[in-house]
């Protein structure tokens, strides 16, 4: 729904992945799915007659549709080989083998760049070895662990493989492309996948390889994908000045943490000279008992001396805080007020337990939906206090309020020059979702989504257990202090704000 409005980005891990597989020495050719149709896959397919193809997931609320996708594609052309990677993927990939009823040969967990073209080999000369390749769970077999890249500075996304560069953006940056300065998270917040995907680890990309990638591309928007930027002042501070003395000049948005922002103030400040325009906090909560929930050992204090700090630096700032189905109609209200008298953009997103997650194993409530359409943050898939279609009413009232702070007529007024520009040069991304906040979000329509028939059930999380040992849910191997790129004080630092008990 998110991606229906505000924003589209690039499929920078497929490009990735795309970039090893054409290194092997195959033909490639890239569709994104959320610029392109199911008919233009379909299309493809039969003009191309491609002998694999991959999907990348990494949303579990897209696992029917790439099952279907799936099915179609087996029975359209039966001696194509299909496989499935990605960061959802890689958490339930047994599960999507059963769901795919042998349309889907095989999963490859883990960091896709690492071992595909070991997979191609066996695909073109021995499928017996498919079960052997590290990461795959095929049908008839499940090759070692899958490792983690050395060097990420070994590959570039191929870029070039995208047939519609122009319909990528976030907010005003329209057009807008992605880059990683690094990969992972050394925090463990419950809530959350991406440090039990990376085994807690991270891993960063010279400033040389990042700045050549900067320069490679023509988009004067940059998202900055890293979970956390900029965790280590050095990296960034390195990253750019090599930036600015090769003279480039764009815009960029990023996600932080309030405590790594404080932490190196320097280094985002300087950032704020190089072009950074849009920052994402990730606060989560408005109360100390619900930071506390989420396990963010940030003070509320902290968490607004952060915020006052990022709008010292005169940039746009956007937080997000997460909805209980807990909360009743004053909750609700109180959030309501409380974003009003801020003059930060506020997301809304709804807790959502994730398989990969701790909370998926921890928390007592069961789920009420085993629907994976529904696992977008937006719906409700634990029990609600309010009756469902109460709470949908306060979350899209909350919602509205929060949008048009930003959208609409006064926000247009205010980017009149901004949308010129853009008009001027085609790019029609942003203006078009200034007005499309009603007809995506409407209770109504997210209360029908409950109803509908679901042809691929969720496996059920195991029975709540009060603690869990971490390192059971990581795709790829912990190394350690080891597979952390970061100095001592750093460490110690993550250490003191941090609250898991994983290595
Ligand atoms: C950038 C990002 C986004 C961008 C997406 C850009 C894009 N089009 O891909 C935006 C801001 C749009 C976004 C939106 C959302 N996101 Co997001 N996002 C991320 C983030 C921070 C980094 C992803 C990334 O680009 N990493 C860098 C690249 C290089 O890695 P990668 O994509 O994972 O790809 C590697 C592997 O996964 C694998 N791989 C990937 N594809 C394939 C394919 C094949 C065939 C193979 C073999 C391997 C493979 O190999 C790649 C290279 O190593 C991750 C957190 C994380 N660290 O993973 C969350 C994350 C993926 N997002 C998450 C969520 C919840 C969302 C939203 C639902 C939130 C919302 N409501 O707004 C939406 C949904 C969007 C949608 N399309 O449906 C969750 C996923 C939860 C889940 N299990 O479904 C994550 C894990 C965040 C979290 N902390 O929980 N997101
Ligand atoms: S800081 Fe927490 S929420 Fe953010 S990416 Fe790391 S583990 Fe996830």
């Amino acid at each position: 729904m998110y991606t229906k409005i505000y924003l589209r980005l690039e499929p920078l891990g497929l490009e990735l992945v795309a970039a090893a597989v054409r290194r092997a020495g195959h033909q490639v050719q890239l569709i994104d799915l959320q610029a392109e149709t199911h008919k233009d896959y379909l299309r493809l397919l039969e003009q191309w007659q491609p002998d694999v193809v991959a999907f990348s997931c990494n949303y579990l609320a897209n696992v029917p549709e790439i099952v279907d996708l799936a099915k179609l594609t087996r029975a359209r052309r039966p001696g194509t080989f299909v496989f499935v990677g990605g960061h959802s993927a890689s958490f339930i990939a047994q599960e999507f083998l059963e769901h795919a009823g042998g349309t889907i040969d095989c999963v490859l967990k883990g960091e896709g760049e690492a071992s595909v073209a070991e997979l191609f080999e066996a695909i073109e000369h021995d499928r017996r070895a498919i079960a052997k390749v590290p990461g795959v769970l095929a049908l008839d077999g499940e090759g070692p662990a899958p490792g983690l890249v050395d060097n990420l500075d070994a590959l570039m996304p191929a870029r070039d493989l995208l047939r519609h560069r122009r319909r990528y953006f976030i907010g005003t940056l329209d057009p807008c492309a992605s880059i990683e300065f690094a990969r992972g998270c050394p925090w463990d917040c419950s809530f959350c996948s991406a440090w039990t995907f990376y085994g807690r680890s991270y891993r960063v990309v010279s400033p040389e390889r990042a700045v050549d990638d900067l320069a490679s591309f023509r988009e004067p928007g940059v998202f900055i994908v890293d979970d956390v930027a900029f965790v280590q002042a050095k990296h960034g501070f390195e990253i750019g000045e090599a930036i600015a003395r090769r003279g480039i000049r764009k815009k960029y948005y990023l996600e932080t943490r309030g405590d790594v922002l404080l932490r190196n103030r320097d280094v985002f400040k300087f950032w704020t000279r190089l072009g950074l325009q849009y920052m994402f906090l990730g606060l989560e909560a408005i109360d100390e008992e619900g930071l506390r929930k989420f396990r963010k050992r940030i003070s509320l204090g902290k968490a607004f001396e952060s915020l006052e700090f990022a709008r010292s630096l005169g940039i746009t700032v956007a937080i997000n805080l997460i909805a209980d189905p807990e909360w009743d109609r004053e909750r609700f209200e109180v959030v309501r007020q409380w974003c009003m008298e801020i003059p930060e953009i506020v997301n809304i997103s709804v807790n959502t337990p994730y398989p990969g997650t701790e909370t998926w194993h921890t928390e007592a409530r069961r789920i009420h939906t085993r629907d994976y359409r529904l696992y977008d943050i937006q719906h409700a898939v634990l029990p609600t206090k309010l009756p469902l279609p109460e709470f949908y009413a306060e979350l899209i009232k909350t919602q509205r309020v929060l949008a048009t702070k930003h959208l609409g007529w006064a926000a247009f007024k205010g980017l009149i020059s901004t949308v010129a520009g853009q008009l001027a040069r085609g790019q029609t991304n942003f203006v078009r979702s200034l007005w499309k906040f009603s007809s995506v979000y409407d209770p109504t329509l997210m209360l029908a989504d409950h109803s509908r028939p679901v042809a691929y059930e969720m496996k059920l999380p195991p029975p709540p257990k009060a603690t869990i040992d971490p390192s059971g849910l990581y795709v790829l191997k912990a190394r350690g202090r080891s597979g952390r790129a970061i100095d001592d004080s750093t460490e110690q630092f993550v250490e003191a704000t941090r609250m898991g008990t994983s290595e």
